[in-house]
Parts: C-alpha cells; structure tokens; sequence
C-alpha cells in the first residue's frame, strides 16, 4: 500500500448477531473499498449481500449531513437547513425549559437498535450519562428479544447458552424459528461443518424460508405454538425412557414436577395445538432422543407472541431432558450478549440519575406519548430508531408524533419517515466515520472500530453531540465530558475473567479478540448461575414475579382466538427481509430492485379460497389499520398464515406499512412486542394487468 493509502480495521455496527470485523481502504482520506475480514474466525472475509453496500450506502445522494428545523407541518418532512450552533441552543433551552416545567421524567430519550456498539449504539445506551443527570425516564428495549431473554433466565439464570462456533461439532440442528442464511448468515459455516461430520439440520418455521428450504427437514408450526411443540418433543423422549436420569437428579431441579406436565402432552394434543402432525413430532422427538448431541438455534422470530417468554423457556428444558447442557455442540444458543464480562456499570453511570425515574416501554410509544401523564412526555429524542416504521401500531405512533405540543429531535443518517416528525434533525455519522467498541449477539469475539475517515459535512457521532449538548446546557458533571477513548477504558476496567488479557491497547492493534472463555465450551458444565445452581424446572423467580412456577405453553393470543379468526382469517408475520436490516437500506435503490415491493406469501388453497393470484394487489388490514402488498402465492408457507417483510418505508410503499395492522400489546415477559400475534384480513384492490 502506498503512503496514502491504508486499511483500518472496523466492525459492522448493525444489529445482527455476526458483528463482522471488517476492513476499510482510505486512499486520500477517503474510503474506496469495504471488504470483511479474512483473517476473523466468523465473518471469513465476507460480509452480506446489505453491507457490501455500506461505502455506496454512507454517500447517497439523501444522506443528512447538516442540522435541519423543521419549517413544515409535522410529517411532512419539510426542513431548512440551520447551525449547529443555533440547533444547540435551540435544543439546549428546550430540553431546559421542560425540565423546569414538567421535571426531568417529560423527556424520553428513545434509543434504537441501529446502531448496537458500546460508545455510540444501543448496548452501551449511548447518551445515558446526560439522561441520568436530567433525570429523563428510562428507555426500555423492549422492541427485540427481551421476552425470550427472560424465559431463558428462568431456567438457565443467565440468557446465554451454546458458543455457535460448537454446532460445529453438533450432530442434530434445530434451527427453530430462526432465518439464519438471512439473519445472520455467518452461522451457516459451523451448521453446515457439523452436517459434513454426519450431522441432520431440522428447520423449524411456519414459512419454508430460504434457511428451511436448505436444510434437511422442515416442520411448519402455526405461530406462538413452539411451547407445545416443545412439550411434545420431550413427551417422547421421556415416554421412551431415553432422558437423561442421571443429568436431571444431579443437576436439575424440580423434574419430578416438570415431568408429569410433559407425560400429560402427548405427541398428539402437540399436533392438535401446532397443527404438526403427530407423526413428524414423534419422529423428531425419536431423533432427538437418539442423537447426541443436539443443538437448537433460536433467536428473536420466534418469540414475537402472548406466549414468547414462555417458549424460549419450554424450548430450553429439551437439552436439560437429554443432558446436552453437558455438551460442547449441545445445548440452545438465542443470544451470545452477556458473555462480555465489561464494566457497564461504569460506563452507564446510573449512580447519576434519581432513584426512581419512570419507565417507558420502546414499544408503546404510541401510549407513552397519547397517554403519559404525571408528567406527559414532551420532549422525544430518537437515536439508532426509525419507530413510525417498526413500532407497533404505526398510526397511533403518527397520532402521537403529530403532538403540537411534543418538542421532537431525531439523529439520523437519512431523512426517514420518523425524521418527518421533528423539529429538530442532527446529522449522525455512519460507523467509519467515528469510534466504537462492539460485542455481538451471535459469537464471542470483541472487536474494536477505528475511526477510518473524517465525518462528511458536518455530522457528528452520538457521543460528540450528547458531550456538545450537555456543554450548551452549562452542566458541571465530569463524566458527561469523557472523551470516546475514556469510555472504552472504563468499560474494559474489568476483572471479569471474559476480559483476562484484553486491553484497549491489544484490542486497538489486533481490531478484535475472543472472550476468554474456552472452545469447545459446556457452558454450564460447573453449574447454572440459577438460586439454587441447577438448572431450574420450577423456579421461585418466576412464581415470585406472578408467573407460571414451571415451563409450558402460553397460547399466542390472536393466532388461538377464533373469533377474531372469523373476522380475520389470516395469521401475518414480518420477518426479516434480505435485502435490509429493519429499516436500513430501505432507501438502497439497489436493494430495493433486488427486494421487490411489499408482498404477502400466500398458501395455494388459501388462495383459491379467498380468490387470489399471484400480483393481485391487495389491502392487508384490521381494525387497528392497513397497508397494500402484492400476492405472491407460494406453498412456502402454511395453510392460515400471510408472510411479509419488516422495514419498508412508508414514503416508499404504499404510504403505510405491516405495523400499521400491529396492536401495541404486551407479551407474557419483559413488555416483549407480538409483532407476529396478529390477525388481518385481506381484500384485492386491482390486479396487476389492470395496473
Ligand atoms: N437481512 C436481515 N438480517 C437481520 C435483520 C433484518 O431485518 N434483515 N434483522 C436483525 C434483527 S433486528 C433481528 S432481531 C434478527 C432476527 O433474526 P431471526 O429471528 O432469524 O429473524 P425473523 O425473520 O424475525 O424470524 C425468524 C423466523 O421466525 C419465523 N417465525 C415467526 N413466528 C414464528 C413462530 O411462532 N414459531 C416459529 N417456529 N417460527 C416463527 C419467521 O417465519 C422467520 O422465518 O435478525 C437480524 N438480522
Ligand atoms: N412487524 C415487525 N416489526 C418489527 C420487527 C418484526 O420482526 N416485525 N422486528 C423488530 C426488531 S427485532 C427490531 S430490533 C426493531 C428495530 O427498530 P429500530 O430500532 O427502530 O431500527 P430501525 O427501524 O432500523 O432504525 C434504525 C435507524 O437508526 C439509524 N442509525 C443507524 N446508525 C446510527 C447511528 O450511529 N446514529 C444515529 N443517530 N442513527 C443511526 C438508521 O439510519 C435507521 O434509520 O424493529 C422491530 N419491528
Ligand atoms: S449485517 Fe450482519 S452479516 Fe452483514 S456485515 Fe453486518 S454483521 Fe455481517
Ligand atoms: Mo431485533
């Protein structure tokens, strides 16, 4: 390489559990080539079919890169361009006054998943130390996995479980409720290198996804049932006398009782709630019984239901029947997120903020701000989020945002369909513009981002203008002033033994690290950080907090309820479409070719039954609301049940989107969301040859 040009190493800030570390190419100051690392264990070289766009992405010709007030009614999205000096102030002495006149509680300082490192996103809450010392209320993050992080608390004491580089050595996969050649696709590698060593792959989604589709079997329950699949699966392993007696006196607790309720769920009561039939249960629950070890891959797309904390929880007591948790390549992986031993305490500084500050649920943003009171929320802060596309009930989040009297500031890269509805519009820098430390969700490596190029115009990082800001508001507390490189520090100011021979200064140079943790790993194999050090099949926690003492099925709750299935036939999902992640890239001319416009997969006979054909446009709705879609009618999903994608952008669609038909419920754990607990109705507009 020449002179001026280098390569700095970097990692992928979205939310999707490969975190890729990846390298950026400067030539003259300025970033010519995106390409993933070879050297890193997971990402092999290769990011996505999104993120090879990422460089393209950063110089689009919409990019935000000057502050904007608005001059427009709200959602209209008309703006002019101002300072930031006069942005500063203006947000300064707004965010003052309703602190003066309604206390620190009016302003929610909402965070989104768009960005997850521990500087500028959403793991180390970027801001929270400014929040805390306004006493703002506390942002929940309730959109994404919360509930089945919760389900699996209960029964494990911790939300992790399997290492993914150990399917590897696994010789039954389940990948239940999980699109992995989508979600996350750098799994697939250990998937396929455990299949090479005479491994069977088990897919297991209501739609035969391009992840089913590749794997050696698929069963298509109807959503929100996996509990009772679940249940089903260990009835026949247990009714076989094949679980694992010794791992379950010694290290379990509570089997005696968890155990009448699996011989009470017979291979068929199973069929008739998931609508699998009772022979493809018993084979399965056969091959389980019979196959060690076992892996199961789940994540986020299952647990989107009234019953999602429950299933995560039912679905983890299957490798405590077999004895997999003893395993290395046995076991459950949902979530890789606490193996990170940093210091979040010290990063946060919740020591800040009062003792008791309000709670407001991401995911009732509708409510939080149609009905808070004591004191309503009148200043809105949105970061990382783009919630009038991926909250629930998308017209009451307009209703909502459309409050005259709601002082509304969003960060962002692009004018979004959130943007419409602020005041105030900051220009944010994309993640080889400014530093960041990141975990992920889906391995165990750390990994640090250098700053590769100078921000374009004049956007600014998450921790440069929270620091401004706190600065125009004349605050006195130090920590809010602590540079990107202090931050870091104090998070990795550890002595969790994750971090044994990590330091700032070795992450900085090698641009990643493994955890210190061994591999292969039994993760459990001294114990399960439970009260009582076993894995929990009756658990105190869960009775104390008015829940079920043990494991079982909790129903879905539009999905079961028959009727509202006579007014509204079909059970919706949205999963993650290809060709975006949530939001981003909804806007990538590219990527949107490649993607299609919003489309509902239909069954054939459902099809024929309700007279649709493939490109009928078509109206998808409730009483809560509707958007449009194209048909396309395809076997790929089950009898009952529409599939679509998340994250289009209403100003680019039909000018509403799948949320809009969402209802802002809770699910059983956490204030989870029930994005696929939803029942609609469809209804053809015209066909395509009419169009
Ligand atoms: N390309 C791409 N990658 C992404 C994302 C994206 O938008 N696009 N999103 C990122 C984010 S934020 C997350 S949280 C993860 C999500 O990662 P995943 O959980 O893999 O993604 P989903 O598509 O939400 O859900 C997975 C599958 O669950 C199925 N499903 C829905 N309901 C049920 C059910 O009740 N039971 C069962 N068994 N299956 C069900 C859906 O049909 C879907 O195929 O992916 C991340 N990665
Ligand atoms: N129907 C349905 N809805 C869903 C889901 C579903 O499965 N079905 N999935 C849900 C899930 S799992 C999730 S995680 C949520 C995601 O919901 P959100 O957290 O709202 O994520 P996005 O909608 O993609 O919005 C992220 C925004 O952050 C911006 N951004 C990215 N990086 C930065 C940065 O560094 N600084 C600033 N200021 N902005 C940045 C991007 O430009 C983008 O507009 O959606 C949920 N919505
Ligand atoms: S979105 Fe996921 S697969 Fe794509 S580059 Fe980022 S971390 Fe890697
Ligand atoms: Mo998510």
């Amino acid at each position: 390489m020449t002179g001026t040009t280098r390569e700095v190493a970097g990692a992928c800030p979205l939310d999707c559990p490969d975190c890729c570390s990846w390298l950026v190419t400067v030539e003259n100051g300025v970033a010519t080539g995106l390409r993933g690392n070879r050297e890193h264990p997971i990402t092999r070289g290769t990011l996505c079919v999104k993120v090879n766009r990422y460089l393209e992405q950063a110089s689009h010709q919409d990019r935000i890169l000057h502050p904007l007030r608005r001059i427009g009614a709200k959602g209209e999205g008309r703006f002019a361009r101002i300072g930031w000096d006069e942005a500063l102030d203006e947000m300064a002495a707004e965010l003052s006054r309703i602190v003066d006149e309604y206390g620190g509680e009016a302003l929610w300082p909402y965070q989104g998943t768009g960005a997850l490192g521990y500087l500028q996103g959403v793991q180390g809450r970027a801001g929270t130390r400014l929040w805390n010392v306004l006493g703002a209320s506390h942002h929940e993050m309730t959109i994404c996995s919360i509930a089945g992080l919760t389900g699996l608390r209960y029964a494990l004491g911790t939300s992790r479980g399997m290492d993914p580089e150990d399917f590897a050595l696994s010789k039954l996969t389940l990948l239940w409720g999980t699109n992995t050649l989508t979600s996350g696709h750098h799994l697939w590698r250990f998937i396929e290198a455990g299949r090479k060593n005479g491994g069977h792959v088990v897919a297991i989604d209501p739609m035969r996804t391009r992840t089913a589709a590749a794997a050696d079997e698929h069963l298509a329950p109807m959503p929100g049932t996996d509990g009772a699949l679940a249940l089903g699966l260990m009835h026949v392993i247990v009714a076989s006398g094949r679980e694992d007696n010794d791992f379950l006196s010694r290290h379990c607790f509570g089997w005696e009782d968890f155990r009448e309720r699996v011989m009470a769920f017979t291979p068929e009561r199973a069929a008739s709630v998931t609508g699998v039939p009772a022979e493809q249960i018993r084979d399965l629950g056969d091959r389980i019984a019979r196959t060690r070890p076992t892996a199961i891959r789940t994540s986020q797309g299952i647990q989107r239901h009234a019953g999602a904390g429950a299933t995560l929880r039912a679905l983890a007591c299957i490798p405590a029947v077999t004895g997999d948790w003893h395993r290395a390549g046995g076991g459950l992986m949902f979530s890789t997120d606490t193996y990170f031993g940093g210091n979040r305490e010290a990063l946060f500084r919740d020591d800040l903020r009062p003792e008791t500050v309000r709670k407001l649920s991401m995911t009732r943003l509708a409510e939080g701000l149609l009905e808070a009171s004591d004191p309503p929320v009148m200043g809105l802060v949105v970061y990382g989020a783009n919630p009038v596309v991926s909250t629930s009930d998308q017209n009451r989040v307009r209703a909502g945002l459309s409050r005259k009297d709601l002082y509304t500031v969003v960060l962002e890269h692009f004018p979004t369909d959130t943007v419409d509805y602020a005041d105030l519009v900051l220009p944010a820098t994309m993640q080889h513009e400014h530093t960041d430390l990141m975990d992920a969700y889906g391995h165990l490596y750390l990994a640090w981002n250098e700053r590769a190029v100078e921000p374009p115009g004049e956007c600014r990082s998450t921790t440069d203008t929270f620091r401004d800001l706190a600065r125009r508001m004349g605050l006195r507390e130090p920590s809010l002033y602590d540079s990107d490189e202090r931050l870091a520090e104090q998070l990795l100011d550890s002595d969790h033994p994750s971090l044994r021979g990590i330091t700032l200064d070795s992450l900085r140079t090698s641009g990643w690290a493994r955890l210190n943790y061994p591999s292969p790993l039994a993760p459990f194999e001294h114990g399960f950080p439970t009260p009582s050090g076993k894995f929990e099949f009756v658990s105190a926690a869960a009775a104390a907090d008015g829940l079920d003492p043990m494991p079982g099925y909790t129903p879905p709750l539009e999905v079961v309820d028959d009727e509202m299935a006579a007014r509204h036939p079909f059970v919706l999902i949205a999963g993650a479409s290809h060709f975006a992640i949530n939001t981003i890239f909804g806007n990538n001319d590219e990527l949107r070719r490649r993607a299609g416009p919003p489309a509902v997969v239909v069954h054939p006979d459902d099809a024929l039954v309700h007279g649709l054909a493939t490109g009928t446009r078509v109206r998808v709705f409730n009483s809560r609301g509707e958007f449009t879609a194209d048909v396309l009618v395809d076997a790929r999903v089950r009898r009952g049940v529409l599939s679509t994608t998340k994250g289009h952008w209403l100003k680019l669609t039909g000018g509403a989107t799948v949320n809009a038909t969402v209802d802002e419920r809770d699910a059983d754990m956490g204030g989870g969301a029930v994005f696929h607990d939803n029942r609609v109705s469809v209804e053809a507009l015209e066909t395509s040859q009419e169009r």
